[in-house]
């Protein structure tokens, strides 16, 4: 039978995964369709419900929602389960505090550039650009530091009682780490490395790894 929630998403996407830990998390069942947002035609009923073509969306009911960090709240405040969103004033900002650095400053040098050119690609057989995997490292620096203070004060990203900003950071970095790269510029950073070692081993972290792709 049906379920009332759909995910519309491409299985390699970090936004379709960062709103499948956010579902796991609160043990809500779901269907997936798959959408490819880069293929050639994307499907009509995609591009009504998403207009700006990216994913994921997220159909409860008649409701659609898309934006992750919308889709991510949404889950949150609509089924029962752990909450994402801490309520004290201190670890709620540093929550939207991480998912906005992640989206402004994060996905671009981290997952397109770094993961994209030195693990995805090639899985692919696609042509690599160096270039991009050193500039993507160069951006990184900055964003993995920054959240290396967040994980210090301990506000946040213990890796054990998930937040939204654990939702969004685990998909990026189980992207980033899979670059020997990035994997080294990981470890340089205590903190989250130590976040890392333990959110990784979270089952909803584990149920939505989509693995690579093969050529
Ligand atoms: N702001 C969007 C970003 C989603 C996003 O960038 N998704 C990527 C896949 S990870 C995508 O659809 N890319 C298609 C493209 O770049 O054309 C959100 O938060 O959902």
């Amino acid at each position: 039978m049906a379920k009332s929630v759909l995910l519309r998403g491409y299985r390699y996407s970090v936004y379709n995964r960062i709103a499948r830990v956010a579902l796991h998390e609160k043990d809500v069942a779901y269907d997936i369709e798959e959408v490819d947002p880069v293929a050639s035609s994307i499907p009509n009923d995609f591009l009504e419900r998403q207009p700006f073509g990216h994913v994921p969306v997220l159909s409860h009911g008649t409701f659609d929602v898309y934006e992750t960090s919308a889709i991510i709240r949404y889950v949150d405040v609509a089924f029962d389960g752990p909450c994402l969103v801490p309520s004290a004033p201190g670890p709620l900002a540093r929550a939207a505090q991480v998912v906005s650095i992640l989206d402004s400053y994060g996905y671009r040098p981290m997952v397109r550039q770094v993961f994209a050119h030195r693990v995805f690609r090639p899985a692919l057989g696609e042509r690599v650009d160096e270039a991009e995997v050193l500039a993507g490292l160069e951006a990184s620096g900055t964003v993995l530091a920054a959240l290396n203070t967040i994980a210090a004060e301990r506000l946040v990203l213990d890796g054990r009682t998930l937040t939204i900003a654990d939702c969004h950071l685990a998909p990026m970095i189980a992207y980033f780490a899979q670059a020997p790269e990035g994997a080294e510029a990981l470890s340089n950073q205590s903190a989250l490395f130590e976040w890392w070692e333990n959110v990784s081993q979270q089952p909803s972290i584990q149920m939505t790894d989509p693995g690579l792709p093969s050529s």
